[in-house]
Protein backbone atom coordinates (compact mmCIF):
# COMPACT_ATOMS: atom_id res chain seq x y z
CA UNK A 1 0.00 0.00 0.00
CA UNK A 2 1.00 3.88 -0.39
CA UNK A 3 -0.03 7.27 0.58
CA UNK A 4 1.12 10.45 0.35
CA UNK A 5 0.89 11.18 4.54
CA UNK A 6 0.23 8.17 7.28
CA UNK A 7 -1.61 9.08 10.16
CA UNK A 8 -1.13 7.42 12.90
CA UNK A 9 -4.19 7.67 15.21
CA UNK A 10 -7.78 8.66 14.58
CA UNK A 11 -8.44 10.47 17.75
CA UNK A 12 -9.70 14.70 16.49
CA UNK A 13 -6.13 15.23 15.83
CA UNK A 14 -5.50 12.38 13.17
CA UNK A 15 -9.55 12.61 11.48
CA UNK A 16 -9.04 16.48 11.52
CA UNK A 17 -5.74 16.76 9.55
CA UNK A 18 -7.11 13.69 7.59
CA UNK A 19 -10.69 15.17 6.63
CA UNK A 20 -8.09 19.08 5.99
CA UNK A 21 -6.12 17.11 3.47
CA UNK A 22 -8.10 15.19 1.69
CA UNK A 23 -10.16 18.79 0.95
CA UNK A 24 -6.70 19.74 -0.78
CA UNK A 25 -6.03 16.44 -2.68
CA UNK A 26 -3.65 14.83 -0.53
CA UNK A 27 -4.14 11.56 -0.05
CA UNK A 28 -3.95 10.07 3.68
CA UNK A 29 -4.57 6.90 5.14
CA UNK A 30 -4.81 6.52 9.40
CA UNK A 31 -3.99 3.92 11.49
CA UNK A 32 -5.95 3.43 14.21
CA UNK A 33 -5.25 1.02 17.31
CA UNK A 34 -8.24 0.90 19.06
CA UNK A 35 -11.96 0.63 17.33
CA UNK A 36 -14.01 3.31 16.36
CA UNK A 37 -16.55 2.75 19.14
CA UNK A 38 -13.89 2.51 21.27
CA UNK A 39 -12.67 6.08 20.35
CA UNK A 40 -16.16 7.89 20.35
CA UNK A 41 -16.71 5.92 23.97
CA UNK A 42 -13.95 8.75 25.67
CA UNK A 43 -15.28 11.43 27.27
CA UNK A 44 -13.02 14.14 27.21
CA UNK A 45 -12.86 18.01 26.43
CA UNK A 46 -16.20 20.31 26.33
CA UNK A 47 -14.37 23.67 25.35
CA UNK A 48 -13.84 24.86 21.88
CA UNK A 49 -11.83 28.04 21.03
CA UNK A 50 -12.59 30.02 18.07
CA UNK A 51 -9.30 28.76 15.75
CA UNK A 52 -10.51 25.73 16.33
CA UNK A 53 -14.12 26.45 15.36
CA UNK A 54 -12.92 27.98 12.50
CA UNK A 55 -10.95 24.78 11.34
CA UNK A 56 -13.58 22.80 11.56
CA UNK A 57 -15.59 25.31 9.21
CA UNK A 58 -12.64 24.76 7.14
CA UNK A 59 -12.86 21.11 7.02
CA UNK A 60 -16.58 21.12 6.35
CA UNK A 61 -17.50 19.68 9.33
CA UNK A 62 -19.34 22.19 11.34
CA UNK A 63 -22.90 21.56 10.69
CA UNK A 64 -23.81 19.55 13.45
CA UNK A 65 -21.53 22.00 15.81
CA UNK A 66 -23.31 25.14 14.45
CA UNK A 67 -26.75 23.72 15.31
CA UNK A 68 -26.15 21.99 18.44
CA UNK A 69 -22.94 23.37 20.21
CA UNK A 70 -23.22 26.56 22.66
CA UNK A 71 -21.44 29.67 22.58
CA UNK A 72 -20.31 30.98 25.64
CA UNK A 73 -19.21 34.56 26.02
CA UNK A 74 -17.87 34.08 29.85
CA UNK A 75 -16.99 32.02 32.40
CA UNK A 76 -17.19 32.13 35.91
CA UNK A 77 -14.36 31.88 38.47
CA UNK A 78 -15.08 31.25 42.01
CA UNK A 79 -13.13 31.16 45.64
CA UNK A 80 -13.23 32.69 48.72
CA UNK A 81 -17.20 33.25 48.96
CA UNK A 82 -16.66 35.66 45.61
CA UNK A 83 -18.10 35.13 42.67
CA UNK A 84 -16.00 36.66 39.30
CA UNK A 85 -17.78 36.90 36.06
CA UNK A 86 -14.89 36.76 33.33
CA UNK A 87 -17.05 38.33 30.56
CA UNK A 88 -14.86 37.15 27.83
CA UNK A 89 -16.87 38.72 24.71
CA UNK A 90 -16.47 42.05 26.15
CA UNK A 91 -12.78 41.91 27.42
CA UNK A 92 -11.28 40.08 23.96
CA UNK A 93 -13.84 42.59 21.62
CA UNK A 94 -15.61 39.65 20.85
CA UNK A 95 -13.59 36.46 21.11
CA UNK A 96 -16.19 33.77 22.59
CA UNK A 97 -15.26 29.70 23.11
CA UNK A 98 -18.04 27.03 22.02
CA UNK A 99 -19.20 23.91 24.36
CA UNK A 100 -19.59 21.38 22.02
CA UNK A 101 -17.67 17.97 22.93
CA UNK A 102 -14.70 15.98 22.07
CA UNK A 103 -17.19 13.24 21.05
CA UNK A 104 -19.32 14.97 18.99
CA UNK A 105 -16.63 16.65 16.74
CA UNK A 106 -14.94 12.95 16.60
CA UNK A 107 -18.21 11.55 15.35
CA UNK A 108 -18.68 14.29 12.96
CA UNK A 109 -15.08 13.46 11.78
CA UNK A 110 -15.65 9.84 11.87
CA UNK A 111 -18.76 10.65 9.62
CA UNK A 112 -17.09 12.96 6.99
CA UNK A 113 -13.99 10.49 6.46
CA UNK A 114 -16.22 7.42 6.31
CA UNK A 115 -19.07 9.43 3.40
CA UNK A 116 -15.76 10.62 1.46
CA UNK A 117 -14.70 6.87 1.36
CA UNK A 118 -11.18 7.75 2.78
CA UNK A 119 -9.19 4.74 4.29
CA UNK A 120 -9.01 3.96 7.87
CA UNK A 121 -7.60 0.89 9.34
CA UNK A 122 -9.32 0.60 12.93
CA UNK A 123 -8.01 -1.75 15.31
CA UNK A 124 -4.70 -2.29 14.22
CA UNK A 125 -2.30 -3.71 16.38
CA UNK A 126 2.46 -3.62 16.31
CA UNK A 127 2.16 -0.26 14.72
CA UNK A 128 5.82 0.56 13.76
CA UNK A 129 7.30 3.33 11.71
CA UNK A 130 10.57 3.15 9.97
CA UNK A 131 12.90 4.76 8.16
CA UNK A 132 11.23 8.16 9.44
CA UNK A 133 14.70 9.94 8.90
CA UNK A 134 14.80 8.95 4.76
CA UNK A 135 12.58 9.74 1.85
CA UNK A 136 10.87 6.92 1.78
CA UNK A 137 9.48 6.03 5.62
CA UNK A 138 6.76 3.33 5.74
CA UNK A 139 4.66 2.37 8.34
CA UNK A 140 3.89 -1.81 9.70
CA UNK A 141 1.16 -2.48 11.66
CA UNK A 142 -1.03 -5.98 12.21
CA UNK A 143 -4.85 -5.68 11.27
CA UNK A 144 -7.17 -9.25 11.15
CA UNK A 145 -3.65 -11.34 11.56
CA UNK A 146 -2.54 -10.24 8.47
CA UNK A 147 0.39 -7.69 8.83
CA UNK A 148 0.66 -4.59 6.36
CA UNK A 149 2.94 -2.62 5.18
CA UNK A 150 2.17 1.15 4.29
CA UNK A 151 4.57 3.34 2.26
CA UNK A 152 4.69 6.97 2.36
CA UNK A 153 6.07 10.44 2.00
CA UNK A 154 5.42 11.99 5.64
CA UNK A 155 4.10 10.10 8.92
CA UNK A 156 2.10 11.92 11.41
CA UNK A 157 1.78 10.90 14.78
CA UNK A 158 -1.71 11.47 16.23
CA UNK A 159 -1.01 8.91 18.39
CA UNK A 160 -1.91 10.59 21.72
CA UNK A 161 0.02 10.69 24.91
CA UNK A 162 0.47 6.56 25.21
CA UNK A 163 1.51 6.00 21.31
CA UNK A 164 4.54 4.64 19.66
CA UNK A 165 5.61 7.75 17.35
CA UNK A 166 7.22 9.84 19.69
CA UNK A 167 9.12 6.88 20.99
CA UNK A 168 10.00 6.95 17.32
CA UNK A 169 12.49 9.97 17.77
CA UNK A 170 15.64 8.51 19.43
CA UNK A 171 16.21 9.91 22.72
CA UNK A 172 19.62 11.29 21.94
CA UNK A 173 17.59 13.93 19.66
CA UNK A 174 14.20 14.57 22.26
CA UNK A 175 13.98 16.73 24.81
CA UNK A 176 11.02 15.81 27.31
CA UNK A 177 10.03 18.49 29.60
CA UNK A 178 7.42 17.17 32.47
CA UNK A 179 5.41 18.45 35.65
CA UNK A 180 3.13 15.68 37.50
CA UNK A 181 0.37 17.00 39.84
CA UNK A 182 -0.21 15.77 42.93
CA UNK A 183 -4.06 14.90 42.34
CA UNK A 184 -6.35 14.09 39.98
CA UNK A 185 -9.67 14.70 38.30
CA UNK A 186 -12.78 12.62 38.82
CA UNK A 187 -15.25 13.41 36.15
CA UNK A 188 -19.25 12.49 35.78
CA UNK A 189 -21.27 13.22 33.07
CA UNK A 190 -25.46 12.94 33.76
CA UNK A 191 -28.57 13.84 31.58
CA UNK A 192 -29.01 16.46 34.11
CA UNK A 193 -29.91 20.48 33.16
CA UNK A 194 -26.38 21.94 33.77
CA UNK A 195 -26.40 24.17 37.18
CA UNK A 196 -25.60 27.34 35.72
CA UNK A 197 -25.62 28.81 31.77
CA UNK A 198 -21.94 29.04 31.78
CA UNK A 199 -19.12 27.13 33.46
CA UNK A 200 -17.68 28.12 36.83
CA UNK A 201 -14.20 26.99 38.21
CA UNK A 202 -14.53 26.91 41.99
CA UNK A 203 -11.81 26.74 44.41
CA UNK A 204 -12.53 25.98 48.07
CA UNK A 205 -10.97 24.06 50.69
CA UNK A 206 -12.16 21.04 50.33
CA UNK A 207 -9.86 20.95 46.34
CA UNK A 208 -11.16 22.34 43.20
CA UNK A 209 -14.16 21.50 41.47
CA UNK A 210 -15.16 22.45 37.58
CA UNK A 211 -19.31 22.52 36.73
CA UNK A 212 -19.62 22.05 33.01
CA UNK A 213 -21.85 20.92 30.20
CA UNK A 214 -22.34 19.34 27.07
CA UNK A 215 -26.27 20.62 26.22
CA UNK A 216 -28.62 22.04 27.90
CA UNK A 217 -29.96 18.56 29.07
CA UNK A 218 -26.36 16.71 29.61
CA UNK A 219 -23.91 18.16 32.66
CA UNK A 220 -20.11 17.72 33.06
CA UNK A 221 -18.78 17.82 36.65
CA UNK A 222 -15.39 17.66 38.03
CA UNK A 223 -13.99 17.18 41.23
CA UNK A 224 -10.17 17.29 42.24
CA UNK A 225 -9.26 13.84 44.15
CA UNK A 226 -6.04 12.27 45.14
CA UNK A 227 -4.24 10.33 43.14
CA UNK A 228 -4.93 6.99 44.93
CA UNK A 229 -9.07 7.35 44.88
CA UNK A 230 -10.65 5.19 42.07
CA UNK A 231 -13.59 6.21 40.28
CA UNK A 232 -15.35 2.77 41.39
CA UNK A 233 -15.06 3.92 44.54
CA UNK A 234 -17.25 6.90 44.43
CA UNK A 235 -20.80 6.22 44.67
CA UNK A 236 -23.00 8.99 42.31
CA UNK A 237 -24.49 9.93 45.70
CA UNK A 238 -21.08 10.65 47.06
CA UNK A 239 -19.90 13.06 43.92
CA UNK A 240 -23.30 15.03 44.00
CA UNK A 241 -22.83 15.70 47.67
CA UNK A 242 -19.07 16.78 47.70
CA UNK A 243 -20.02 18.73 44.72
CA UNK A 244 -22.51 20.70 46.41
CA UNK A 245 -20.02 21.31 49.31
CA UNK A 246 -18.00 22.76 46.65
CA UNK A 247 -20.06 25.17 44.69
CA UNK A 248 -21.38 28.66 45.60
CA UNK A 249 -24.25 28.16 48.24
CA UNK A 250 -26.27 29.59 45.46
CA UNK A 251 -25.30 27.03 42.97
CA UNK A 252 -25.27 24.60 44.84
CA UNK A 253 -29.21 24.99 45.71
CA UNK A 254 -30.41 24.51 42.54
CA UNK A 255 -28.39 20.95 41.43
CA UNK A 256 -30.06 18.98 39.70
CA UNK A 257 -28.57 15.50 40.46
CA UNK A 258 -29.30 12.31 38.69
CA UNK A 259 -27.60 8.98 37.68
CA UNK A 260 -24.25 9.05 36.00
CA UNK A 261 -23.40 8.26 32.71
CA UNK A 262 -19.87 7.91 32.68
CA UNK A 263 -17.46 8.26 35.78
CA UNK A 264 -13.67 8.41 35.03
CA UNK A 265 -10.22 9.55 36.77
CA UNK A 266 -7.91 11.82 34.77
CA UNK A 267 -4.27 12.29 36.10
CA UNK A 268 -3.38 16.21 35.82
CA UNK A 269 0.14 16.65 34.00
CA UNK A 270 1.88 19.19 31.76
CA UNK A 271 4.63 17.81 29.63
CA UNK A 272 6.18 18.66 26.35
CA UNK A 273 8.48 16.22 23.69
CA UNK A 274 10.59 18.95 21.72
CA UNK A 275 11.50 18.93 18.94
CA UNK A 276 8.33 18.12 17.48
CA UNK A 277 9.25 16.86 13.99
CA UNK A 278 12.17 14.58 13.15
CA UNK A 279 13.11 13.56 9.77
CA UNK A 280 9.92 13.05 7.86
CA UNK A 281 7.85 12.35 11.34
CA UNK A 282 5.82 15.30 12.78
CA UNK A 283 4.44 14.79 16.52
CA UNK A 284 0.84 16.32 16.56
CA UNK A 285 -1.69 17.51 19.86
CA UNK A 286 -1.08 14.75 22.64
CA UNK A 287 1.42 12.53 21.04
CA UNK A 288 3.98 15.87 21.50
CA UNK A 289 2.50 17.76 24.45
CA UNK A 290 -0.34 17.65 27.47
CA UNK A 291 -1.74 20.23 29.69
CA UNK A 292 -3.84 19.87 32.82
CA UNK A 293 -7.29 20.69 31.92
CA UNK A 294 -7.99 23.56 33.98
CA UNK A 295 -7.77 25.72 31.30
CA UNK A 296 -9.46 23.27 28.76
CA UNK A 297 -6.62 23.65 26.37
CA UNK A 298 -5.25 20.26 25.80
CA UNK A 299 -7.52 19.61 22.12
CA UNK A 300 -7.19 23.19 21.19
CA UNK A 301 -3.46 23.22 20.97
CA UNK A 302 -4.05 20.04 19.28
CA UNK A 303 -6.48 21.59 16.70
CA UNK A 304 -3.35 24.53 16.31
CA UNK A 305 -0.50 21.92 15.45
CA UNK A 306 -3.19 20.44 12.63
CA UNK A 307 -3.59 23.77 11.17
CA UNK A 308 0.17 24.13 10.93
CA UNK A 309 0.77 20.84 9.68
CA UNK A 310 -1.87 21.51 7.12
CA UNK A 311 -0.37 24.42 5.99
CA UNK A 312 2.80 22.89 5.95
CA UNK A 313 1.89 20.01 3.80
CA UNK A 314 -0.55 21.61 1.14
CA UNK A 315 2.42 24.14 0.41
CA UNK A 316 4.78 20.90 -0.22
CA UNK A 317 2.56 19.40 -1.89
CA UNK A 318 0.95 22.49 -4.16
CA UNK A 319 4.22 24.40 -4.29
CA UNK A 320 7.09 21.94 -4.15
CA UNK A 321 8.29 23.77 -1.22
CA UNK A 322 10.57 20.92 1.24
CA UNK A 323 12.20 23.38 2.65
CA UNK A 324 8.90 25.09 4.92
CA UNK A 325 8.74 21.85 6.63
CA UNK A 326 11.35 23.15 9.23
CA UNK A 327 9.32 25.73 10.39
CA UNK A 328 6.71 23.06 11.97
CA UNK A 329 8.14 22.55 15.27
CA UNK A 330 9.10 26.25 15.98
CA UNK A 331 5.47 27.36 15.20
CA UNK A 332 3.91 24.67 17.32
CA UNK A 333 5.81 24.80 20.19
CA UNK A 334 5.15 29.01 20.64
CA UNK A 335 1.38 28.43 20.87
CA UNK A 336 2.12 25.20 23.19
CA UNK A 337 4.60 26.88 25.85
CA UNK A 338 1.61 29.51 25.94
CA UNK A 339 -0.75 27.51 26.64
CA UNK A 340 1.22 25.05 29.02
CA UNK A 341 2.12 28.04 30.87
CA UNK A 342 -1.66 29.05 31.15
CA UNK A 343 -2.79 25.79 32.34
CA UNK A 344 0.15 25.44 34.87
CA UNK A 345 -1.06 29.03 36.03
CA UNK A 346 -4.40 28.02 36.49
CA UNK A 347 -3.81 24.89 37.77
CA UNK A 348 -1.95 26.14 40.71
CA UNK A 349 -4.20 28.90 41.60
CA UNK A 350 -6.96 27.29 41.62
CA UNK A 351 -6.23 23.59 43.31
CA UNK A 352 -5.43 22.77 46.73
CA UNK A 353 -2.06 20.89 46.91
CA UNK A 354 -2.29 19.70 50.54
CA UNK A 355 0.49 18.96 52.47
CA UNK A 356 3.33 18.90 49.04
CA UNK A 357 5.54 21.62 49.13
CA UNK A 358 5.14 23.29 45.50
CA UNK A 359 8.27 25.41 43.91
CA UNK A 360 10.57 25.07 47.28
CA UNK A 361 7.57 26.82 49.15
CA UNK A 362 5.65 25.11 51.83
CA UNK A 363 1.61 24.74 51.13
CA UNK A 364 0.40 27.29 53.33
CA UNK A 365 3.12 29.42 51.83
CA UNK A 366 2.31 28.36 48.15
CA UNK A 367 -1.48 28.81 48.82
CA UNK A 368 -0.79 32.09 50.38
CA UNK A 369 0.94 33.11 46.92
CA UNK A 370 -1.99 31.63 44.98
CA UNK A 371 -4.32 33.47 46.89
CA UNK A 372 -2.76 36.76 46.14
CA UNK A 373 -2.43 35.99 42.54
CA UNK A 374 -6.35 35.16 41.84
CA UNK A 375 -7.51 38.46 43.73
CA UNK A 376 -4.98 40.22 41.87
CA UNK A 377 -5.69 38.87 38.52
CA UNK A 378 -9.44 38.83 39.08
CA UNK A 379 -9.67 42.58 41.19
CA UNK A 380 -9.14 44.47 38.11
CA UNK A 381 -10.12 44.57 34.33
CA UNK A 382 -6.36 44.65 33.03
CA UNK A 383 -5.99 41.21 34.94
CA UNK A 384 -9.20 39.46 34.06
CA UNK A 385 -8.80 40.87 29.89
CA UNK A 386 -5.80 38.74 30.61
CA UNK A 387 -7.25 35.37 31.70
CA UNK A 388 -9.89 35.80 29.20
CA UNK A 389 -7.46 36.39 26.18
CA UNK A 390 -5.67 33.46 27.10
CA UNK A 391 -9.28 31.28 27.49
CA UNK A 392 -10.44 32.24 24.38
CA UNK A 393 -7.00 31.25 22.76
CA UNK A 394 -4.22 33.08 20.77
CA UNK A 395 -4.29 33.62 16.90
CA UNK A 396 -2.87 30.82 14.88
CA UNK A 397 0.98 31.47 13.67
CA UNK A 398 0.73 32.07 9.89
CA UNK A 399 3.91 30.30 8.23
CA UNK A 400 6.53 32.45 6.88
CA UNK A 401 6.83 33.42 3.51
CA UNK A 402 9.64 30.82 2.13
P1 LIG B 1 -6.10 11.29 21.52
O1 LIG B 1 -7.48 11.80 21.64
O2 LIG B 1 -5.47 10.66 22.69
O3 LIG B 1 -6.09 10.28 20.29
C1 LIG B 1 -4.98 9.46 20.01
C2 LIG B 1 -5.45 8.26 19.22
O4 LIG B 1 -4.33 7.44 18.88
C3 LIG B 1 -4.65 6.07 19.15
N1 LIG B 1 -3.39 5.34 19.41
C4 LIG B 1 -2.77 4.59 18.47
N2 LIG B 1 -3.09 4.33 17.20
C5 LIG B 1 -2.24 3.53 16.51
N3 LIG B 1 -1.12 2.98 17.05
C6 LIG B 1 -0.77 3.22 18.32
N4 LIG B 1 0.31 2.66 18.84
C7 LIG B 1 -1.62 4.05 19.09
N5 LIG B 1 -1.58 4.51 20.38
C8 LIG B 1 -2.65 5.28 20.54
C9 LIG B 1 -5.57 6.13 20.36
O5 LIG B 1 -6.37 4.97 20.46
C10 LIG B 1 -6.38 7.38 20.04
O6 LIG B 1 -7.55 7.08 19.29
O7 LIG B 1 -5.10 12.45 21.04
P2 LIG B 1 -5.39 13.70 20.07
O8 LIG B 1 -6.12 13.27 18.82
O9 LIG B 1 -4.10 14.42 19.94
O10 LIG B 1 -6.44 14.61 20.87
C11 LIG B 1 -6.08 15.27 22.06
C12 LIG B 1 -7.31 15.43 22.97
O11 LIG B 1 -7.94 14.17 23.09
C13 LIG B 1 -6.92 15.98 24.36
O12 LIG B 1 -5.95 16.99 24.25
C14 LIG B 1 -8.15 16.59 25.11
O13 LIG B 1 -9.12 15.63 25.35
C15 LIG B 1 -7.72 17.24 26.42
N6 LIG B 1 -8.85 17.75 27.22
C16 LIG B 1 -9.41 18.98 26.94
N7 LIG B 1 -8.96 19.74 25.89
C17 LIG B 1 -9.56 20.93 25.58
O14 LIG B 1 -9.11 21.61 24.64
N8 LIG B 1 -10.66 21.41 26.28
C18 LIG B 1 -11.18 20.70 27.32
O15 LIG B 1 -12.20 21.14 27.86
C19 LIG B 1 -10.53 19.46 27.70
N9 LIG B 1 -11.03 18.74 28.73
C20 LIG B 1 -9.36 16.99 28.28
C21 LIG B 1 -10.47 17.52 29.02
C22 LIG B 1 -8.84 15.73 28.61
C23 LIG B 1 -9.38 15.01 29.65
N10 LIG B 1 -8.80 13.72 29.91
C24 LIG B 1 -9.53 12.57 30.22
C25 LIG B 1 -7.38 13.52 29.66
C26 LIG B 1 -11.01 16.81 30.06
C27 LIG B 1 -10.46 15.55 30.41
C28 LIG B 1 -11.06 14.84 31.59
C1 LIG C 1 -15.36 19.72 30.09
O1 LIG C 1 -16.51 20.14 29.92
O2 LIG C 1 -15.06 18.53 29.96
C2 LIG C 1 -14.27 20.68 30.47
C3 LIG C 1 -14.53 22.03 30.40
C4 LIG C 1 -13.54 22.94 30.78
C5 LIG C 1 -12.32 22.47 31.23
C6 LIG C 1 -12.06 21.11 31.28
C7 LIG C 1 -13.05 20.20 30.91
O3 LIG C 1 -11.37 23.36 31.62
Amino acid sequence: MKTQVAIIGAGPSGLLLGQLLSKQGIDNVIIERASGDYVLGRIRAGVLEQGMMDLLREAGVSERMEQKGEIHTGVELAFNNKRVHIDLATLTGGDTVMVYGQTEVTRDLMQARSEAGLTTFYESSNVALHEVKSQSPYVTFEQGGQMRRLECDYIAGCDGFHGVSRQTIPESVRTEYERVYPFGWLGLLADTPPVNHELIYCKTDRGFALASMRSATRSRYYLQVPLTDKAENWSDDDFWQELKRRLPDEVASRLVTGPSIEKSIAPLRSFVCEPMQYGQLFLVGDAAHIVPPTGAKGLNLAASDVATLYKVLTRVYQEGDQECVSQYSEICLRRVWNGERFSWWMTNMMHDFGDVSVNGADSATFEKFMSSELNFYTDTEEGRRIIAMQYVGLPYEPLSVG
